[in-house]
């Protein structure tokens, strides 16, 4: 832990001191980026397996704000064994539910959710996606989690605990190959349980944010790191810190608040987010709004 100490009472600065100060915090940043350099910009979150109690995760992750992938968390239950598209339709039926629709046509989705908020029978949902490529037009996400609470209800049984949440259920999100979700920051810690398929994510440590572009809310007009159209716009995010990383059914990613991320699905995709630890997470109550 790193402990600031207290001013000793009736010191002053010595002269000169503010400027070695001010080139020592330059050394600082010198030489943690000379050794970052050592690897390349894309790099890996820490991935763990195997149990991980309650404390072990808060010393050592949620505390600290240090994301990192529990391989296998989710790996015996229910939904990560059992579950296939034509078992999903069959447990859900023709029940009504929202999605968010309509989003190939409108770079804004993301913002203006309400407007592409679209209802549909589950199953007729599920032939849609995965009988053409539909890409990122139509996802259910967790926006729609309140009103699917009823619809989904069949689903609810095919989730094992988690040492660290309480017992609420998660936000469910499914989709097919290529939804995506551009770089945002969420406003508190996120659990991301990994059911069917693949998801790839790219993450961005707050310290960046002023290579982002952050002019709405907690929005990145660079959209997509990936695309060569954003970063010729946005050239700063070259040199941002990025981390990498793929989860797998069964996997569980933790974000902590703040890490900007974007993320794309590689394949067919169901997939639970979790905000309801065990301890405090609620940040996004004095999170100051657009002025
Ligand atoms: O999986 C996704 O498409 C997005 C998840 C996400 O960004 C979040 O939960 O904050």
């Amino acid at each position: 832990m790193c402990l600031q100490l207290p001013p000793v009472p009736g010191s002053v600065a010595l002269p000169g001191f503010a400027s070695v100060a001010a080139e020592r915090d330059a050394w600082r940043v010198r030489t943690r980026q000379r050794q970052q350099a050592l690897s390349p910009v894309l790099t890996a979150v820490p991935r763990i397996r195997g149990p991980v109690s309650a404390e072990t995760f808060l010393d050592l992750f949620y505390a600290p704000g240090i994301p990192v992938v529990i391989e296998g968390l989710a790996a015996k239950w229910p939904a990560v064994r059992q579950w296939t598209t034509k078992k999903l339709a069959r447990k859900v039926g023709s029940a009504e539910i929202t999605y968010q629709g309509g989003r190939n046509s409108a770079p804004d989705f993301e913002i203006a959710k309400t407007r592409h908020t679209r209802t549909m029978p589950f199953d007729a949902y599920i032939e849609m996606v995965t009988s053409a490529d539909t890409g990122n037009d139509a996802y259910i996400t967790a926006y729609n989690n309140v009103a699917n609470t009823v619809a989904l209800q069949p689903l609810m049984g095919d989730f094992g605990p988690v040492p660290f949440l309480d017992e609420r259920i998660g936000s469910i999100w499914i989709g097919p190959k290529g939804t995506f979700t551009p770089l945002h920051h969420d406003l508190n810690n996120n659990l991301l349980v990994q059911l069917m398929g693949t998801k790839r994510l790219f993450l961005l440590p707050p310290e960046e944010t002023s290579k982002l572009a952050n002019n709405d809310f907690v929005f990145s007009d660079v959209h997509d790191i990936m695309s060569d159209d954003k970063v010729a716009q946005y050239p700063e995010v070259l040199s941002a810190r990025c981390y990498h990383v793929d989860i797998h059914p069964g996997d569980a990613l933790f974000m902590p608040v703040g890490w900007w991320h974007q993320v794309e699905a590689l394949s067919f995709s169901a997939m639970l987010t979790y905000h309801n630890f065990i301890w405090p997470n609620d940040a996004f109550r004095d999170f100051p709004p657009n002025r």
